[in-house]
């Protein structure tokens, strides 16, 4: 059996390493991962601030190369450049989406204020996931934030539309990617 080509340097419990996470196995990507918190001697080793999550691509082209990647935007436009299918663009012109853009727009957004929920809303859909109908990058790095607020006391405050994101979510992990 060969070795997976990735390994993430990051705890489960943080919502930008479950984002990736996620995303690597929705692409049937395997990954080992290496479980620290942030500001761990093992979170600096791997990254400038001692954030997580890093991604350490082990191979490119056949050459052992131990990349470290980080920031979690640059992380999910490299694991869409090798694994394109199945894709998780928006498409434009399809729910809300105009341009495709606007999903990293969000997901920017996401990362530098995640606690204004009710800011994040007013850019959403109405039916379902982020963009629509159809499930798509953005909720990648959403559902970690909602799953996290779901389990503690604030959780009561979610909107019927976040819940109801929050359900979506639920029927994606119950059905093979
Ligand atoms: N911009 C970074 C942010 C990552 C981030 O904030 N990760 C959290 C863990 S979920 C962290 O390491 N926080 C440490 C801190 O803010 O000092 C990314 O997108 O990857």
């Amino acid at each position: 059996m060969t070795s997976p080509f990735y390994t993430i340097i990051g705890t489960p419990f943080s919502t930008f390493t479950r984002a990736i996470a996620l995303r690597l196995t929705r692409k049937g990507m395997p990954f080992t991962q290496v479980r620290c918190v942030p500001h761990s001697n093992t979170a600096y080793d791997n990254h400038p601030f001692g954030f997580l999550p890093t991604l350490i691509i082990h191979g490119i082209d056949g050459k052992t190369i131990n990349l470290m990647l980080r920031e979690s935007i640059a992380i999910a436009r490299y694991i869409d450049k090798v694994a394109p299918e199945p894709s998780l663009h928006i498409s434009p012109g399809r729910g809300k989406a105009i341009i495709e853009e606007q999903m990293w727009e969000f997901v920017s957004l996401l990362s530098r204020k995640g606690s204004l929920l009710g800011k994040m809303e007013e850019l959403m859909a109405n039916e379902g996931y982020v963009f629509g109908s159809k499930l798509s990058l953005p909720d990648f790095f959403l559902f970690p934030l909602l799953a996290d607020l779901k389990a503690i006391p604030e959780g009561e405050l979610l909107s019927p539309k976040m819940l109801n994101c929050m359900e979506e979510r639920n029927k994606m992990e119950a059905r093979p990617p």
